[in-house]
């Protein structure tokens, strides 16, 4: 794998999005649709979904969405008070995670998953940027199911607009660069009726020495 090339030159069609402090790229078909409709039916049933407990200022609460945490042995991953060890890859996460490294030339060691089951699911505002990922993580996101938006704030510069992503049915997000020192992200809930949504995020975890 040739980690140097950068992912504007990679060969699937992936396109820059300008963002300052930040490096994006977008595809909006990463899957055609047939392909995505059977991706998500598989994860969908073969997920051990679960609804783990957070802690937040103090408090514990449950994750409003359902997560599930696979990838190569050693790849324990903690965030917001969740200590989280990983299952093991299944064909169906292999494929992706190999069409995604084939695309990108970045490699991934572990995926987390999340089930937005309605418009009441959501994702609060957070970078990925915990220590286990280092300092400037490639992070692909795979959306499968219904369009959710994922909102890009930044973290000092009050000027720069709240980005909205539309993130569609087989679409695939990277975030690299200082992306994630610069700017927060998340999924808001809704009030309108919104169907179950997937989404995958593969990230290179660097294991505990
Ligand atoms: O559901 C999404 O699009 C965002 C997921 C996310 O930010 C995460 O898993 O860290
Ligand atoms: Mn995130």
């Amino acid at each position: 794998m040739n980690q140097s090339r950068s992912l504007f030159e990679s060969p699937a069609d992936l396109e820059s999005i300008a963002l300052v402090d930040a490096e994006l790229a977008f595809a909006g078909h990463f899957y055609p649709v047939a392909e995505a409709d059977a991706l998500y039916a598989q994860l969908l049933n073969d997920t051990p979904w679960r609804q783990d407990s957070i802690q937040v200022w103090g408090k514990s609460h449950l994750q409003p969405r359902l997560t599930a945490w696979h990838g190569d042995t050693g790849t324990a991953y903690s965030y917001s008070g969740i200590h989280l060890q990983p299952s093991a890859w299944t064909p169906t996460l292999l494929k992706i995670r190999d069409d995604i490294s084939s695309a990108t030339g970045h490699p991934f060691n572990s995926v987390l998953l999340n089930l937005y089951r309605d418009q009441r699911d959501s994702m609060g505002w957070h970078s990925d940027d915990e220590p286990e990922l280092g300092k400037n993580p490639v992070i692909a996101s795979l959306s499968l199911g219904a369009t959710r938006t994922f909102k890009l704030k930044h973290k000092t510069r009050a000027e720069q607009k709240t980005l909205h992503l539309d993130l569609q049915h087989g679409s695939l997000l990277i975030m690299a660069g200082s992306t994630q020192h610069h700017w927060l992200h998340g999924i808001s809930k809704q009030t309108r009726t919104i169907a179950p949504r997937i989404n995958l995020t593969f990230r290179q975890i660097i294991p505990a020495q």
